[in-house]
C-alpha cells in the first residue's frame, strides 16, 4: 500500500485538533494481538483455514479484495467475544488508543446480531461497551454514544426481533441511534423501511443513520434518506455521482461519515487522493473523517487525518473548518459541542 505520511509539525497539529469520530465499528477495533488471546481465554476454536499467527493475519488483512472479503474475516473475529468483560476490554482498548490520537467524542457502532446469533445476550454486549464508555468519559474526557446496527444480510424478521430486544436499551438512553451495515449492494435500503419505522417509535429523539454509497450507487443514499428517514449517511462517497443529491445533502445538512483508509483497503478507491473530499467542500456537503474498522484497515483516527493531509495538503483554515463541521454534525448536546469547539 502507498505511504500516507506528513511531517511532525503537521502531525502534532492534526493530533491536537478536537476530533470527533462518527464511523467506528467497535468490533472492527479487534487487533490481531487481542484476537488470539481472547480466543484462548474463551476456548473458541477458529476455523481450520484461519491464519495461525498475528503476522500471518496482518498479512491477510493487507489485501482485502472488497467489502465482502473483509466482512468474512470481521465476522470470524467477532466469534472470540463472549463475556461482558470481552466487550469492555475491546472498547476500552479502542478508547485509550484513540485518546492518544486526540479523540474527544465518538459515536460508535456495534452489531448485536453478530453476538446474539452465538447465544450472547444484547445486555452482555451493551453492558461491556457501556462500562467502557463511562470510564472513557471519567478518565479520558471522551464523550460517546452507542449506535446499534442491523446486519443487512440477515432477514428483516430477525432485524425486527433484534429491535424489539433493544427497546428498553433505547428507552433508557443506553443506546442512542440506529444504523445499518454489512454487505451493501445485494441488500438495498428499501428492504429495511419497517425496521426504521419501528425504531423511530421507540422515542422521539432517536437518531437514524445507514451505510450507503460505499459500494452502492447514489440511489442507495437517496433511498436511505427518503425511505429510512436517516439524517446522516455512513460513507456516502458515491453521492458525487448525482448533482441533485449533492445539493440536497448540502441544503439539509446531512453529514457523510467518510472513511479514507477503509476506502483504500476495500478497493473503493486506489488512493486517498481519489476520495472526492474537495468536491464535498466546494458543494457545502458536511463530512467527517473516520477510521471505520481500524484494526483491519491499518489506522486509527489520526492516521486517517494524516492520510488525507498527505494527499490534499489542506491549509490550517480548511482543517479548522473540517473539524468544526465534524463537531456540528455530532449528536451531542449544544453544551458539549461548545466545549469541543
Ligand atoms: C463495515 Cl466498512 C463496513 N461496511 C459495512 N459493514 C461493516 N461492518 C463493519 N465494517
Ligand atoms: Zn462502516
Amino acid at each position: 500500500m502507498a505511504v500516507y505520511e506528513c511531517n511532525d509539525t503537521m502531525r502534532n497539529f492534526l493530533r491536537d485538533l478536537p476530533k470527533c469520530e462518527h464511523h467506528l465499528h467497535l468490533e472492527g477495533t479487534l487487533e490481531p494481538d487481542l484476537l488470539y488471546p481472547l480466543a484462548q481465554r474463551n476456548n473458541v476454536k477458529l476455523p481450520e483455514q484461519f491464519p495461525k499467527t498475528v503476522a500471518e493475519l496482518e498479512e491477510r488483512y493487507s489485501r482485502f479484495k472488497d467489502l465482502q472479503d473483509f466482512l468474512d474475516f470481521y465476522y470470524i473475529g467477532c466469534e472470540v467475544l463472549l463475556k461482558e468483560e470481552d466487550f469492555f476490554d475491546l472498547a476500552w482498548a479502542y478508547f485509550t488508543r484513540a485518546h492518544s490520537q486526540g479523540l474527544k467524542h465518538a459515536e460508535v457502532f456495534f452489531d448485536p446480531q453478530s453476538h446474539t446469533a452465538r447465544g450472547v445476550s444484547i445486555e452482555t454486549v451493551v453492558g461491556g461497551f457501556q462500562r467502557a464508555c463511562v470510564k472513557a468519559r471519567l478518565e479520558l474526557q471522551i464523550s460517546s454514544k452507542l449506535i446499534m446496527c442491523l446486519l443487512r444480510h440477515t432477514p428483516v424478521e430477525e432485524c425486527m426481533a433484534t429491535l424489539e430486544s433493544s427497546r428498553v436499551l433505547f428507552e433508557t438512553k443506553q443506546l442512542h441511534a440506529l444504523g445499518l451495515d454489512s454487505a451493501e449492494k445485494p441488500f438495498p435500503p428499501e428492504i429495511f423501511t419497517e425496521c426504521y419505522e419501528k425504531a423511530s417509535e421507540f422515542h422521539p429523539d432517536i437518531k437514524l443513520t445507514a451505510h450507503a454509497g460505499e459500494e452502492g450507487d447514489a440511489s442507495y443514499v437517496t433511498n436511505s434518506l427518503d425511505l429510512l428517514r436517516v439524517t446522516r449517511i455512513d460513507h456516502g462517497v458515491n453521492s458525487v455521482q448525482d448533482p441533485e443529491l449533492m445539493e440536497r445533502l448540502a441544503r439539509e445538512k446531512v453529514m457523510l461519515t467518510v472513511c479514507p483508509l477503509s476506502n483504500v483497503k476495500l478497493q473503493v478507491v486506489k488512493d486517498v487522493r481519489e476520495i472526492p473530499l474537495n468536491k464535498l467542500l466546494d458543494a457545502g456537503v458536511p463530512f467527517s473523517l473516520n477510521s471505520d474498522d481500524p484494526a483491519y484497515f491499518g489506522g486509527y483516527i489520526l492516521d486517517n487525518y494524516v492520510a488525507v493531509h498527505s494527499r490534499f495538503n489542506w491549509s490550517l483554515e480548511i482543517w479548522q473548518k473540517v473539524v468544526l463541521q465534524s463537531i456540528e454534525g455530532s449528536w451531542c448536546d449544544d453544551k458539549r459541542k461548545n466545549e469541543l469547539s
